[in-house]
């Protein structure tokens, strides 16, 4: 679906009546793209409310959606939620269950786990690592910064690399919601071009689930 970005004010506004629509605030810039990924694979519809994350993340009629001031956060017919991947989640397991949303327990149970490994294993060192060394001007990079991160990086990246061993995708079956989290946390790292050679097995997989055309659609929001 494509996103239809509705202007800022009118959407924050408390007034404003409520569009029966999957309202997904955020910047595709950012971890927002992981919950417009899955809006695209999930084929919903949604508005993306334009919230960046300097200035417009901390106003008052955002922080009433997230009192964190950060993004993404969602409005789900009313239903407001917060962090990146608990959206992504809560999405696959209301329009996919089944497909991309796990169907057994302990595949569900796998999901939480892979989950929480992203957000806990390599989540900070790889957005460390490709900032200062990829993304940022040169002058704002900070090379201690970026070399401390890359030494985290082997240990969880080995574990990834050896869990692509006898399988094509996280959960082990087709493409689910474990790939979309943890290959969103992979995507600047991928798309900046970072060395990955020694995890062949996690750059086939990253290139395997990036090039799919929901994540080719949410890629352009925020590619181009
Ligand atoms: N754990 C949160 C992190 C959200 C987050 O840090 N978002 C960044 C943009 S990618 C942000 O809003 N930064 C603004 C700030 O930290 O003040 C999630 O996954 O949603």
């Amino acid at each position: 679906m494509i996103a239809r970005p509705a202007p800022a004010a009118a959407a924050l506004s408390p007034g404003r009546i409520r569009a029966m629509t999957l309202r997904i605030y955020g910047a595709p810039r950012s971890r927002t793209f992981r919950v417009l990924w899955a809006a695209e694979e999930l084929g919903l519809p949604y508005e993306n409310v334009p919230v960046d994350f300097g200035e417009g993340s901390k106003k008052p009629e955002f922080l009433a959606i997230n009192p964190n001031g950060r993004i993404p956060a969602i409005d789900d017919e009313g239903f407001v939620l917060f962090e990146s991947l608990a959206i992504t989640t809560y999405l696959a397991k209301k329009h996919g269950a089944g497909k991309l949303y796990p169907a057994s327990l302990p595949d569900e149970a796998r999901l939480a786990q892979w989950n929480l490994w992203g957000a806990t294993e390599i989540e900070t060192p790889l957005i460390q690592y490709v900032s200062n060394r990829y993304v940022l001007p040169p002058e704002k990079r900070n090379e201690t910064v970026a070399t401390e991160a890359e030494a985290k990086l082997p240990r969880p990246m080995g574990v990834l690399e050896a869990h692509f061993a006898d399988r094509q995708h996280i959960l082990g079956g087709d493409f689910t919601i474990a790939d979309l989290n943890v290959g969103s946390l992979l995507y600047s790292a991928w798309f900046n071009k970072a060395d990955l050679s020694r995890w062949p097995q996690v750059r086939a997989w990253l290139e395997r689930i990036l090039t799919r055309p929901a994540a080719v659609r949410a890629r352009k929001l925020r590619e181009s």
